[in-house]
């Protein structure tokens, strides 16, 4: 009775959260994603520990309290990986995801966050921890409207975020989705975070990208009001703004996609 009570403790102690639970084999997704970056994907990495890598990403959030997460968490992360992404080769996107990843896996010499160590090594995982605990909870995670802001997935995402933007130099580009009513959204991660930490000093352009899925029909577009939003705050930030509708090279990968379209004929 003792165990079966401690036991039913436990489990609901670890379903509290409102969002997904920690990826399984979390631990072992990070060493492999690691290994596979630093020996295939930009062997310019080649020096970097994976398994300090993995240790420190661990470290910055196993027994903490899931909803107290800080940037300093992550410092000695961040101290590790530390990667610089050549001038004129930085791409953000905004609902726009798998377009940009197309984009650069074409165009090699590209990066995406998800295109760096750290980005690649945390795309689309998910984790926590528990409290006073050595333990992930593979059962339920803090969710970030119905929990806590201050969770260890959205910290990081805004502080690696916050680097490559800080990072960028020379001409940057944003890949942007049409086909939703506010191509630019001052509430996403691209609108809150990288736009204002683009540093005028390094960053001479950003260009836009407006790109329509096939077969929908656009919603946005350069001379809509979300952009102009968008071209306002970069203009006060001193940096040149450029925007084009349907890029034809993201057209162009669309098109490699789904060559039957009528609009690729
Ligand atoms: O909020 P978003 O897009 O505008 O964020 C995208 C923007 C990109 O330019 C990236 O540099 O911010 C960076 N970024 C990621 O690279 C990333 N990978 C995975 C931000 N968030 C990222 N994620 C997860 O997707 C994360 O959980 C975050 O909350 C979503 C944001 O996706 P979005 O709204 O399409």
């Amino acid at each position: 009775v003792v165990v079966g009570v401690r036991m039913w403790r436990h489990s609901s102690e670890n379903m509290k959260w409102n969002g997904t639970g920690s990826t399984a084999r979390f631990q072992e997704i990070i060493l492999e994603r690691c290994y596979k970056y630093t020996q295939s994907v930009q062997p310019e990495l080649r020096g970097r520990d994976c398994q300090k890598i993995r240790e420190a990403f661990r470290n910055a959030f196993i027994s903490k309290d899931p909803c107290s997460a800080t940037e300093e968490d992550y410092h000695p992360l961040m101290k590790l990986v530390n990667q610089m992404v050549p001038c004129d080769k930085t791409v953000f996107w905004s609902k726009s995801k798998e377009l940009a990843h197309q984009y650069t896996k074409v165009q090699r010499d590209m990066f995406t966050l998800e295109d760096t160590l750290m980005g690649y090594i945390a795309d689309d995982l998910n984790w926590c921890g528990v409290a006073g605990s050595y333990e992930m909870n593979y059962q339920s995670c803090p969710h970030w409207k119905e929990d806590c802001s201050n969770n260890f997935v959205s910290v990081f995402w805004d502080l690696v975020s916050k680097r490559f933007a800080e990072n960028a130099c020379g001409v940057v580009q944003v890949v942007l989705n049409g086909s939703i009513s506010n191509a630019f959204d001052r509430k996403s991660t691209f609108g809150r975070v990288e736009v204002h930490n683009l540093n005028p000093m390094k960053v001479h352009t950003l260009q836009a990208w407006v790109i329509h899925d096939l077969g929908k029909s656009p919603s946005d577009s350069c001379s809509g009001s979300s952009i102009n939003d968008l071209r306002q705050i970069i203009r006060q930030r001193n940096i040149k703004f450029t925007c084009q509708d349907n890029y034809s090279s993201g057209k162009f990968l669309q098109c490699v996609k789904k060559p039957g379209d009528s609009s690729c004929r």
